[in-house]
């Protein structure tokens, strides 16, 4: 049964592929697996229908069958378990440490990197801002530090490809307007690595297909 996701209606990023359907559309991509959409407004995520799907009114939601699911990590997991290979190795200790690098991820490299979109756009006017950003990005930049160099000259954090990669490189993404990237070069380049992979590009021009009003390459 094909899988159903919700996605923003209209992205507040206009298309630039940081709402976090976008990593559930890429490991769909990555597994080969075809997936509905169903586009929800902010006034449709706190209405009961959604809220019976997402139990705090956001996006992106999961639904094949008789299972709904919520939490993207959740979902990339799921996604990653039931199609064997191409997002989880088989060995269990590469599995195990995969699936360590997507908790990394989103527990631990992407709470200061919230803090700091939070800190630039959502308290940009703020009277504290202005002394309380240069503390936030160097909160960034320690972890940055940290992953680039155990990232060292490798691809990706752990052999091939996996979840933990697809979920890392999301969640750097959202600091390239910021320009703290740029910094470190090995993540930069880790970071335009999975950009380039196939199944990241039909995902990226899915979702700005929806939000431009463009049509998606076939
Ligand atoms: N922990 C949840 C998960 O990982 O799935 C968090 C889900 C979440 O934050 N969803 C956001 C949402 O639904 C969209 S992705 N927000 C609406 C609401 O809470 O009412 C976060 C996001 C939003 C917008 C941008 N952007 O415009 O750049 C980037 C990321």
């Amino acid at each position: 049964m094909t899988p159903t996701i919700t996605a923003f209606e209209r992205s507040p990023d206009g298309g630039k592929g940081l709402a976090r359907d976008t990593r559930v559309r890429w490991a769909l991509e990555e597994v080969g697996q075809p997936y509905n959409v169903r586009l929800v407004s902010f006034q449709a995520m706190k209405q009961p229908a959604h809220l019976a799907l997402h139990p705090f009114g956001q996006i992106p939601t999961y639904e094949q069958g008789d299972l709904t699911l919520f939490e993207t990590g959740a979902i990339v997991l799921h996604i990653a378990e039931r199609h064997s290979g191409p997002l989880l190795p088989d060995d269990p200790n590469a599995r195990a440490r995969a699936i360590t690098w997507m908790f990394a991820a989103i527990n631990t490299v992407e709470p200061p990197i919230l803090e700091l979109v939070t800190a630039r756009i959502l308290e940009a006017d703020k009277p504290w801002t202005k002394d309380r950003l240069p503390l936030v990005m160097d909160r960034v930049r320690d972890r940055l530090q940290q992953l680039s160099a155990r990232l060292g000259d490798a691809d990706w954090l752990d052999g091939a490809f996996s979840a933990g990669d697809l979920m890392m490189v999301s969640v750097l993404l959202r600091l390239r307007a910021s320009g703290i990237l740029d910094e470190f070069t090995n993540l930069s380049a880790y970071v335009a690595r999975g950009e380039a992979r196939p199944a990241y590009q039909r995902a990226f021009e899915a979702q700005r297909a929806v939000n431009t009003g463009r049509s998606a390459p076939c």
